[in-house]
């Protein structure tokens, strides 16, 4: 069997996801009269501390649908430079939005409140308006790095003194709070919109959360519908929400400790270097030493039936999740153990 770390996206829905998308209650949701989808958005707007919730399609939706709402074209907005946002969204806030990006070089995914503040644009005729401060927790690039409250807070003090909105990109939010055995709403209140994602660690084939006030969600709603994200009887995919927002949280932790381990596993192969301190659920491994692509490293795990991505020309990420078990990592790290340590 296939041992796939290459995402926590790659995660089929439970038994009891397949039976509530089959049970779930339907309506026309663009009529607002989906029961499932309506149940599904008061819910996460309590768990995530906000007025109102609006479910889209996927994480890439729920921040281009932010970026546009609370954006004019021509606007600057302030992000991290390897933040899914401006990294893979394949530049959708300069082609949707037409805004422009102002990346800021974080520490572990986190940037300096200093450096944002000093990156706002003040009243002068040549330069854009800022319009937008965006946030990413946990920080994909930067390995799953929870990025700490007391820096969320600081920047949303910044924030607020100049009247910017924050969104969080929380696609991995629910890592961040069970590693810190924090409730969501204590990162949620250091933003003004926050977008989670369903179908990742929670195990939801489909969807993600946009939340935020009352007003900003009615505006959201047409955003969505312009975007051709208006749908019609999509209780059938809110209902594995529902359960993926409810149930599927605290096991997070079987994630994390997975990666811990796979963390450990390789720490003992010579020509394998993790680069990044373990947070939650991934593990970003440096192949330099082996002096071989990341697609050849690839092909290689590939062969012995181990799926990883690369994130760089001598970068691996490994990502766990709850399709994945603790044997099936202890496979993973013998089998690199004896495909890698020849080259040490
Ligand atoms: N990330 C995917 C890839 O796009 C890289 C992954 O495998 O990690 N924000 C963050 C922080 C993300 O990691 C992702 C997906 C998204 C947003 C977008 O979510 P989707 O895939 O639902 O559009």
């Amino acid at each position: 069997m296939v041992i796939d770390l290459r995402s926590d996206t790659v995660t089929k829905p439970t038994e009891k996801m397949r039976k509530a998308s089959y049970e779930a209650e339907l309506g026309d949701d663009v009529y607002g009269e989906d029961p499932t989808i309506n149940k599904l958005e008061e819910k996460a707007a309590e768990v995530l501390g906000k007025e109102a919730a609006l479910f889209v399609t996927s994480g890439t939706q729920g921040n281009q649908i932010a970026v546009l709402t609370h954006c004019q074209p021509g606007n600057e907005i302030i992000l991290e430079e390897e933040s899914h946002l401006f990294y893979y969204e394949a530049a959708a806030i300069s082609a949707f939005a037409g805004v422009q990006p102002r990346t800021i070089k974080g520490n572990r995914g986190a940037m300096n409140p200093a450096h944002v503040e000093a990156a706002i644009r003040g009243e002068d005729i040549h330069v854009p308006e800022t319009s937008l401060i965006c946030l990413e927790n946990t920080h994909n690039r930067a390995g799953g790095a929870i990025v700490p409250l007391d820096n969320m807070k600081a920047i949303y003090e910044i924030s607020t003194r100049y009247k910017i909105p924050v969104h969080l990109d929380g696609a991995r939010l629910f890592n961040a709070a069970v590693a810190l055995n924090q409730p969501v709403s204590e990162f949620t209140k250091y933003t003004t919109t926050v977008q989670i994602c369903l179908s990742k660690g929670l195990g939801s084939p489909v969807g993600s959360i946009l939340a935020g006030d009352k007003d900003f969600i009615r505006r959201a709603r047409k955003w969505r519908k312009r975007l051709g994200g208006g749908l019609r009887q999509a209780g059938v995919i809110a209902a594995p929400g529902y359960i993926a927002l409810t149930e599927m949280v605290d096991r997070l932790s079987e994630d994390h400790a997975n990666a811990k381990r796979l963390e450990e596993g390789i720490s003992n192969i010579s020509a394998l270097t993790v680069v990044n301190h373990v947070d939650t659920n991934i593990v970003l491994v440096d192949i330099q030493k082996l002096n071989i692509p990341a697609t050849e490293f690839l092909e290689k795990l590939k062969g012995e039936g181990i799926l990883a991505v690369a994130f760089g020309p001598s970068m691996i990420r490994f990502t766990t999740h709850y399709d994945v078990t603790t044997e099936q990592i202890d496979q993973v790290i013998s089998k690199m153990s004896k495909l890698f340590s020849v080259y040490a």
